[in-house]
């Protein structure tokens, strides 16, 4: 029998099987990856094969299905090693907030590059409307023009006055959607507009502490309906960024790739090279200002040896 892994703990996995029913299930013997060094052998998403042994009265996965896709960061225990969050990713959904919290655009372009590297589309919604002051609207404007200029879709929603979530409903509809977003944006609270079922506690806001407390958080997959699936990483700050090298940057920032070969240097880095197709694209104002400024920094940060030591 088949089977989708909903959630891991290490040494059981919760399988939703092919006859609807969910089980438990253990891994059966060693299995080898030989592309890369995993710290876990299946993750949240995986399609496998199951087989019930007698005997023990257990249900084993005796076989994983190829992945379309996966999602990587670096193990936080085991240097060099990968850590698979989630696999078989139809799309991702980025939640950001523009106040309370505010979702900084830096992290909204480095979700994206590591979805690009990935092969996922992204989708962004800006949560919490109802909480914009006046103050806020040119910024929510901003980041509308900014994300759909470039092809990321944007959704200005409300899980309070349930502004825009109609049209999440139909987003979602018969796919596998990755989640994700920092914590207080309203995963949690949307999951639960999508999924009354589930009842998934919703935290406030207030609890502070919640920041950088080292608690090991799984990706968890929900199953919605037929085949609708939402894999919610709470407390996954970051994706594997590490794997990118320097001068394969722009080519993960969608609106540069489509002129990198218009620079008169093929290994131009688009900084202060003569010719620069990129640069000349910012100075035009065709590229946005935060976007150019985002790829420097994020340059920077890949080409400093160090930095995902420290990071
Ligand atoms: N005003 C307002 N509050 C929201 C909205 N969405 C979520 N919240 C609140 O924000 C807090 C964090 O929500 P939660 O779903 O736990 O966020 P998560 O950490 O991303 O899962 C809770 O107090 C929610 O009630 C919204 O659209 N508007
Ligand atoms: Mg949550
Ligand atoms: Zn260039």
């Amino acid at each position: 029998m088949k089977g989708k892994v909903l959630q891991t703990t290490g040494s059981w996995y919760k399988i939703l099987c092919d006859d609807g029913q969910l089980r438990e299930a253990r891994l059966k013997g060693k299995f080898k990856n030989d592309k890369i060094k995993l710290t876990n052998p299946i993750a949240v998403g995986d399609n496998v094969e199951l087989q019930n042994e007698k005997d023990v009265n257990e249900t084993m996965i005796t076989e994983i299905y190829p992945r379309k896709n996966y999602i990587i960061r670096q193990s936080p225990r085991k240097k060099f090693h990968q850590h698979i969050i989630a696999s078989n990713i139809d799309q991702a959904i980025l939640i950001t907030s523009i106040y309370q919290p505010r979702t900084s655009l830096g992290f909204i372009d480095r979700f994206i590059i590591a979805a690009e590297s990935f092969h996922i589309p992204v989708k962004i919604i800006i949560n919490k409307t109802d909480l914009l002051k006046k103050q806020h609207l040119s910024i929510l404007e901003e980041w509308k023009n900014t994300y759909n200029a470039i092809g990321y879709p944007v959704y200005a929603t409300s899980i309070e006055t349930k502004e825009g979530l109609q049209i999440i409903n139909d987003l979602i509809k018969d796919k596998t959607t990755l989640l994700a977003g920092h914590s207080g944006v309203g995963k949690s609270s949307l999951i639960n507009y999508l999924a009354p079922d589930l009842a998934l506690p919703v935290k406030e806001i207030s609890e502070k502490h919640e920041k950088g407390k080292h608690t090991t958080t799984y990706a968890t997959m929900y199953h919605l309906r037929d085949q609708t699936f939402i894999i919610d990483t709470p407390g996954i700050k970051e994706f594997g960024l590490s794997q990118i090298e320097p001068e394969e940057l722009s080519g993960y920032f969608v609106e540069m790739k489509a002129l990198i070969n218009d620079c008169k240097f093929n290994n131009c880095m688009h900084r202060d090279e003569p010719g620069c197709a990129v640069k000349q694209a910012f100075v035009e104002e065709q590229i946005a200002e935060s976007r150019y400024i985002n790829y420097l920094q994020i340059l920077e940060n890949l080409e400093d040896v160090n930095y995902w030591e420290r990071s």
